[in-house]
């Protein structure tokens, strides 16, 4: 689903889309993909200006998948089981080092697939604590446990600045517009699953193929 600009934000939304990127045959698709990160950053950004660093890279990521889906070849990156196939065909890839392919999609898609399980542990977090938990705390928990091991210090650094400046969980759960706290916790116990299945799907797929360090 296309999400008008000036639609207020509602994370259910976000997460719905992330339940549509898989395919009968378990297989990525790319435009629902990058539509579940649009509404992330829409997201990220409601949180405020801190945060903007942080999704100025993931929008820029974003839309090299879709310059990928509006190019000549784009048929081939319909989903992430043919872009890995169509790429690593036709020498598409750097596989040691950066070199002639800066914005494949294979290693670009990397980089969005490493922070999707960081939310993946964050959104795990924010749904089993308790009122009085700080979301600052679990984001970098989760950050640490997972984004932050492919970060250098200076990001790293900020990274853990920025989640300093995050809302109370209250706040945090207003932002996300789904409802009451127990409907937010519901809807999260309901998503998750399947973002879950998402990043375990395109995880076994890069590590048949042996892309999961990418540089
Ligand atoms: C509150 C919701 C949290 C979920 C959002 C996750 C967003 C992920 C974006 C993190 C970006 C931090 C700054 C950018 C770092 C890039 O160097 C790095 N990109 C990512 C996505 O990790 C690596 O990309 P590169 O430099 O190899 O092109």
């Amino acid at each position: 689903a296309v999400m008008a600009e000036d639609q207020k934000f509602c994370l259910r939304e976000v997460l719905d889309t992330f339940k549509s990127c898989l395919s009968e045959d378990k297989e990525v698709l790319i435009d629902q993909y990058v539509a579940g990160w649009r509404g992330l950053v829409r997201f990220m950004n409601s949180l405020g200006t801190i945060f903007s660093f942080i999704s100025k890279d993931a929008v820029s990521k974003i839309q090299i998948m879709v310059n990928h889906r509006n190019g000549e070849n784009g048929v081939q990156y319909i989903t992430v089981q043919s872009m890995v196939k169509y790429e690593l065909d036709n020498g598409l890839v750097d596989i040691t080092k950066r070199g002639s392919y800066p914005e494949s999609g294979c290693r670009t898609l990397l980089r969005l697939h490493r922070a999707l399980r960081w939310l993946e542990l964050f959104l795990e977090r924010l749904r089993t604590s308790a009122e009085d938990s700080k979301t600052s705390v679990m984001c970098s928990e989760a950050y640490n446990e997972s984004l932050a091991k492919y970060h250098p210090w200076l990001i790293r650094k900020a990274s853990n600045m920025a989640f300093c400046a995050l809302p109370g969980r209250p706040t945090f759960f207003e932002v996300m517009n789904v409802g009451t706290p127990e409907q937010v916790v519901a809807m999260l116990g309901d998503a998750l699953p399947l973002i879950s299945e998402v990043y375990q799907v395109t995880e076994e797929l890069y590590s048949k193929h042996d892309l999961l360090d990418l540089p």
